[in-house]
Order: C-alpha cells, then structure tokens, then sequence
C-alpha cells in the first residue's frame, strides 16, 4: 500500500516544483530566524532572495557537525522554545551532542514520513509491531513509535536490551513487524533459533546502521522474515528520511521533506547525484530547526527510475559507508561493509566480527576476529588453519591487504544489544 500517493508518485517537474517553493521558504526562514546561517550569508553577500532555481542552493555554505556543535544547545533553533514540542540529541562520542527541536508541525511531518516508510515494507494497521531501539534522546525509537501508533499499528514499545523480555513479548503477544538495528536484531534471532522459538514476525524495518547483503541472509535464515531497511539522521528529522520498499532496490527518499545532493567529499563539487559520492541533506520543511546542506558524510547514490512498487521518488543506494569511516590501511580504502561482506558470505563463519587496526613502527596491522558459527570445526585444527588461511586469502585478493586472522569461539564476540554495532576498533593513534 502506498501511504500518501500525492506525494510518493508525483512527476519530476512536480517534485521540483514542491522543493523550489520549500527551499524558498526555508531559506528565508534560517536566514531570519538563526544568527549561524545570516553571518555565513552575510559574510558572501548572499541573500535569501538570490536562491531562485533548485541549483542556487550551491550558493549556499555546507553545514558540517562542528558547525551544529559549536551552536550548542539551542543557537540553531528556529523557533521560541514555547513553539517547541520535543527535544532529541544526536548520540556525540566526544564533547557535547548537537540538540535539536522539533514544532508541533515538524511531529506530524515525522509521523508523516514514518507511516510512508513503514508502509512501503508492507506494515498495516493490522500488524503488531516491537521497537527494540531504544526510547530516548535516540530518535530511533520515539521516531518509529510515533509513526506506526499514527498508522493503527499496535505498537510494543520495547525499547532495547533485555533480550528475554524481548523474546518473551515476540512470543506472547504475536509479534508481526521487529524495528530496530540490524546487529541488535541479528543477536535476538539467534537466540530465537537457540529456543526453537515460536514466532509470528514476517517483516523487519531495520536502520540506524548499515547492514550487508550477507548480514540481511543471516537474519532472515535465522527468523525466517522478510528485511527492510530504512535511512535517517537526527540532523535533520531523525530516522523517515528514506525507507525501502519490496521490491528491495534502494530507499525511496520523502523527496518532499528532504533535498538531496551528492558530492565529492574531497573536492566538495556536486556531483551527478546518480554517481556515488557524499549525500548532502537540506531540509523542506523543518520549522524548529532548519537545516541547510548538511554534509552526512554518508556515501550513496541516486537513482530517479520510477519503482516497480508504482512510487517514483528518487531511491538512495544502500549506504555503503561513512566518508570518516573509510579506512586508509596501508594505503588502501576499506570500508568496514566490504569487509563484512566477504567474511558473512563464507562458510562456517557467523555473522559477528571485530576489525582491528594497530601501527608496528610505520605500518598499519589489520587483524580480523572471525567468529565461528558452530562448535562443529573447534577440535579440528587443520580445518581451523584451511579456514584461517581461505580468509586471509580473500581478503588479500579482494582488497590488497595482508590481514591477520583471528577465529573466535561461537558466541565469544561482544553482541550490541543497547545501540548500534562497534565493530571497528582503530587503535593507530593510541
Ligand atoms: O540513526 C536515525 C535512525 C534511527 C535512522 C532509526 C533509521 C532508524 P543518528 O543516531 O543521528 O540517527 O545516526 C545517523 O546513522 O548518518 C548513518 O551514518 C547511520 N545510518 C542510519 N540509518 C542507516 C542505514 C539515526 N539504513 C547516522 N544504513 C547516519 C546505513 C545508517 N547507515
């Protein structure tokens, strides 16, 4: 079913139409609302009014995280606090979160977007659907409540952790839909396949993180359910920027909420945004706090063929990674996924793996812990070492790189089960 064909099937001259006349209105807004965007106007003699065409955005600064950082707690804000109905924060490793507020307005345009996405995985106001990202500051798990609840869903707001409870309320209360990340959702179907567990789940709305081709088998062997993927970030809404659809090709984006662009995180020239490259995000229609090309340093791609599903918004390639997540070992670009993808699609190997980069002297060291899938090789050495050596010889002629191989026992590698997966670990500046 689609949610809101008004806005999901428009023409392309339709769709520019919509943005043209919301990224007026937006810009005007940051220009008159927030001092951060008026000094970056003002000091290149830009003027709300010099943004008539959809390619006039390109006058405009990006927007990077330190930009939003150093404007903590509330300089970016739109709006008065008393027009503010919600508060969430971006999940900041180090120093202070980036905060964003969200009108009454900006809800309904969320629940809006939310209700698009899930419905494109096939949810109705039939299903029953577990949240297992948690409810917090995170906009993973209020995003996808508020959303589904606006759809008739039943809603089990879970929250994550306690995999027990989680297991129990799936069995119990005849869970159809799961919504949380993959790796947390991976974890769980393991332990649903350990107790020969009882189930009614046939769709997963996954997100947050990324997940592989290899990883998405993995969860659908182990629960026996259809995957779905959807996209978001806070800087700009939260998750319900895109969402996947059945015919599983890309996410379509809510081209009405959201103006896209790729470009060149070195060059920082826009690119032919069918090319892959940096997704760049300015937002259509936030009122508390607007956002003006945003640099996710997310790397995806866009595709403009109309979708089999009969929806014709633009549809954003699988995130192959983050720009700042690309690893430079011995000269070489890995992206964490490329890695995945090779270990997930071999056998006797589960889908949990920790990447680890040390220096010796001047030279990187990549090591790769493997976790096996079964106790069935650990007495058999010379199968260990066949398997250790095929590793490390589809790594070398896959990506160039010399890895170290570490097998694991099952079960021995840190499961996430309170947020999203940390599989990299680059010690090299420590
Ligand atoms: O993760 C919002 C979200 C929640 C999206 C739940 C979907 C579902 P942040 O914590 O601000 O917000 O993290 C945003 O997570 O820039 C991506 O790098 C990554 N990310 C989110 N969804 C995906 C995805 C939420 N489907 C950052 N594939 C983004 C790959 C994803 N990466």
């Amino acid at each position: 079913m689609i949610w809101n064909p008004g806005k999901e099937c428009l023409s392309r001259k339709e769709y520019d139409e919509i943005k043209l006349e919301r990224l007026k209105w937006t810009v005007k807004r940051a220009y008159e609302n927030v001092q951060f965007y008026r000094d970056r106007f003002d000091k290149i003699g830009l003027k709300p009014e010099h943004i008539q065409t959809l390619k006039d955005i390109e006058k405009i600064p990006y927007t990077s995280k330190l930009d939003l950082r150093e404007n903590y707690p509330f300089k970016l804000f739109a709006e008065p606090m008393s027009k503010i109905v919600r508060l969430h924060a971006s999940s900041g490793t180090t120093g202070k979160p980036v905060v964003f507020g969200y009108t009454k307005n900006d809800m309904d345009v969320w629940k809006e977007n939310i209700s698009r996405i899930a419905a494109m995985a096939g949810v109705t106001h039939e299903d029953i659907a577990q949240i297992v990202f948690g409810f917090g500051m995170f906009t993973g798990g209020f995003g996808l409540y508020q959303g589904l609840e606006n759809m008739g869903v039943t809603v089990v707001p879970a929250s994550s952790g306690n995999s027990e409870r989680q297991l129990m309320f799936i069995e119990d209360f005849g869970v159809t839909v799961l919504v949380g990340t993959p790796s947390y959702v991976l974890h769980l179907g393991e332990l649903v396949q350990e107790r020969n567990l009882q189930h009614k789940v046939r769709v997963g709305l996954f997100g947050g993180e990324g997940h592989t081709a290899e990883m998405r088998r993995q969860i659908e062997k182990l629960w026996g359910i259809e995957c779905t993927e959807n996209y978001g970030l806070t800087e700009v809404q939260g998750p319900g920027v895109s969402g996947e659809c059945l015919e599983h090709d890309g996410m379509h984006i809510n081209e009405d909420s959201f103006l896209y662009e790729i470009i060149d995180s070195d060059t920082l020239e826009v690119k032919n945004p069918e090319e892959e490259g940096e997704l760049v995000l300015t937002t259509l229609t936030k009122e508390g706090v607007p956002v003006l090309r945003y640099r996710t340093k997310d790397i995806t791609s866009i595709n403009f063929a109309p979708c089999k599903c009969g929806r014709t918004s633009a549809r954003m390639a699988k995130v192959k990674g983050r720009s700042d997540d690309m690893l430079i070992i011995k000269g070489v670009n890995v992206f964490p996924s490329q890695i995945e993808s090779l270990l997930l699609g071999m056998p006797h190997i589960g889908p949990h793996y920790e990447i680890i980069v040390t220096k010796k002297g001047y030279m990187d060291q990549l090591e790769l812990k493997v976790e096996l899938a079964d106790s069935a090789l650990l007495e058999k050495y010379g199968e260990l070492e066949a398997l250790t050596n095929k590793i490390r010889e589809k790594v070398r002629s896959n990506l160039l790189i010399d890895a170290k191989i570490t097998l694991a026992e099952p079960k021995s590698l840190e499961r996430y089960i309170n947020g999203k997966a940390k599989r990299v670990h680059d010690l090299r500046n420590q």
